[in-house]
């Protein structure tokens, strides 16, 4: 087989910083850009390749930043242009990339153009974004916002309604304004001038939307308008491009992640994060992970990409609760769970993103209602409330589902307030950082963060990572996530027990006596069996 030539983001390790939690440099409560610069050291040593931003772009907070007002400047709270110019500098010079984190489909109600927009119908603004008359005094239609209530509101200087897909202060861009996508497409690559490494790009599957048809992901002209803001933009550059679509399926994502580079470089799907929830409802409709089904989501999305698409590799974002609370055990066996956690997933083919904490085992956070601070949980507990559920309920899906389980503040050290601030936390901080913190885990050599910084090595060490074919191995098996990679030199077994109690298995005897790669157990098992949360690498070399 010919040698694939790999493009860097294929080989590369991408870590998600959520800025306002990560670390604060001048005692305000909220993470910085000077903060990041300050920790760009510890991001060196873990060994990441880039950086992934949320948003820091001027923005009145409404959702925490992904409600931009101006997308060349950066808001006060978290610095300056210069602040993030000199962010860019420094992480290149330690070989780290800077990905931005672009809000394409909707801007803040306080950006200029939407404050233009609003004046009037014929405002030039006016149709940047998405305006309906009533339908005799009602709605136009019954879409809704994802974060509760309809998905219009009402501007009497318009007679009209805006649509706003999330909050009110959220009002939809009408891309099918070609006036709109060039100032998009000018101001992306303003960025790509300032020598940032790539974009994530949220809910970009939206951009399409069909409002009268009620079609709001994957609409007609989504993919084309993907092609042609890649060939104004990324195709000019070296770059990782990254779109956040909930609505992507294999099919899709080898258009939108075609090797071609047409549009982007791969897609966060995420059907292995909504199984966990009672089919056709919310995700705080909790119900036990399928666990059969879990891993026969990975299976399809790696069999079906292969040599057609690029995976990428998560399960923690800003906007997901943690995973070791989520999937493993944030008790007994934390460690050992969110060890082989990592290993399931960077074992994987794609490329593999770490959330800020995740390294640490961070863990979800149970709050009193008001400690809270997220708009998409504040607005959920108020509306079901009103609808009746029981309050503990509601609180115990906050517990399992809230976005800010993934909020609270990265835990450096037992200092107060772990070291993130020498002010008052914007978010109060998890009370487990006096034992579960940076400082512990750089001076455990059997921390989670060794363990991360093992297998982030390994993916630049060890080429079927990067290369093997995917297979599925003890399918219906209720506790272990077993696969395979192969390439015509080696086949790496990967053996994940997901459960607390000592589990078997049978596989052939050519694995036994095999080189291991990587284990979450300081002594060596026997073959057979797996301790609680046990998870081991183990790899055949076949020679030339
Ligand atoms: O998230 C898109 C999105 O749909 C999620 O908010 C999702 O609905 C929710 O988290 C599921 O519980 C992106 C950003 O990642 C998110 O932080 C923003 O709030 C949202 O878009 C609007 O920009
Ligand atoms: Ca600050």
């Amino acid at each position: 087989m010919e040698k694939v030539t790999r493009k860097w983001w294929e080989t590369s390790v991408i870590y998600q910083i959520y800025p306002r939690s990560f670390y604060d440099s001048n005692g305000d409560g909220i993470g910085d850009i000077q903060g990041i610069i300050q920790k760009l050291d510890y991001l060196e040593k873990l060994g990441i390749d880039a950086v992934w931003l949320s948003p820091v772009y001027k923005s009145p907070q409404d959702d925490n930043g992904y409600d931009i007002s101006d997308y060349q400047d950066i808001d006060p709270i978290f610095g300056s242009l210069q602040d993030m110019e000199e962010l860019i500098r420094k992480a290149k010079e330690k070989n780290i990339r800077i990905i931005m984190d672009l809000v394409l489909n909707h801007t803040s109600d306080e950006h200029p153009w939407f404050i233009e927009a609003r004046k009037s119908k014929d405002n030039p603004y006016h149709d940047y974004y998405v305006w309906r008359d009533g339908v005799e005094g009602e709605y136009p239609n019954e879409l809704k916002s994802a974060f509760c209530g309809p998905a219009w509101e009402w501007v009497p200087e318009c007679q009209q309604y805006y649509l706003h897909q999330f909050s009110v202060k959220q009002p939809d861009l009408n891309w099918e304004n070609p006036k709109l996508r060039q100032e998009i497409y000018k101001m992306i690559n303003w960025w790509m001038e300032k020598g940032v490494g790539g974009f994530r790009l949220d809910v970009i599957d939206l951009i399409g939307k069909e409002p009268d048809k009620m079609v709001m992901a994957e609409g007609k002209m989504l993919h084309p308008y993907l092609k042609e803001m890649s060939r104004a933009t990324f195709q000019k550059g070296d770059l990782v491009t990254v779109g956040e679509t909930w609505s992507a399926t294999p099919e899709r994502a080898m258009l939108y992640s075609n090797p071609d580079g047409s549009e982007l470089s791969m897609v966060f799907q995420f059907e292995h994060m909504v199984l966990d929830q009672v089919p056709g409802k919310e995700k705080w409709d909790l119900r036990e992970l399928p666990f059969v089904e879990f891993k026969e989501v990975f299976e399809k999305w790696q069999t079906e990409l292969y040599n057609k698409g690029w995976n990428s590799l998560f399960l923690n974002n800003h906007d997901l609760p943690r995973a070791v609370s989520r999937f493993g055990d944030d008790g007994k066996y934390r460690v050992e769970s969110a060890k082989m956690l990592a290993t399931c997933l960077h074992g994987m083919q794609g490329t593999p993103y770490i959330y800020q904490g995740e390294e640490l085992g961070m863990t979800n956070v149970q709050f009193d209602i008001q400690e809270y601070r997220d708009i998409e949980l504040l607005n959920v507990y108020k509306e079901r409330i009103e609808q009746g559920y029981p309050e503990e309920e509601v609180m115990r899906s906050i517990y399992v589902k809230g976005r800010d389980n993934a909020r609270t503040p990265m835990q450096w050290s037992e200092e107060p307030n772990a070291g993130f601030t020498k002010g008052t936390p914007w978010i109060r901080c998890n009370p487990n950082y006096t034992m579960i913190n940076a400082e512990e885990a750089l001076i455990d050599q059997d921390s989670v963060f060794y363990y991360y910084q093992k297998l982030i090595r390994l993916r630049k060490t060890e080429p079927i990572l990067t290369d093997g074919r995917f297979r599925l191995l003890l399918r219906e098996d209720p506790s272990i996530f077993a696969y395979t990679r192969e390439t015509e030199k080696e086949e790496l077994l990967v053996l994940c027990n997901f459960n607390g109690q000592e589990v078997s298995y049978e596989l052939p005897d050519i694995w036994k006596d095999q080189e291991v790669l990587i284990s979450n157990y300081a002594q060596e098992g026997s073959f057979g069996t797996l301790r609680p949360y046990e998870a081991k690498m183990i790899i055949i070399r076949k020679g030339e």
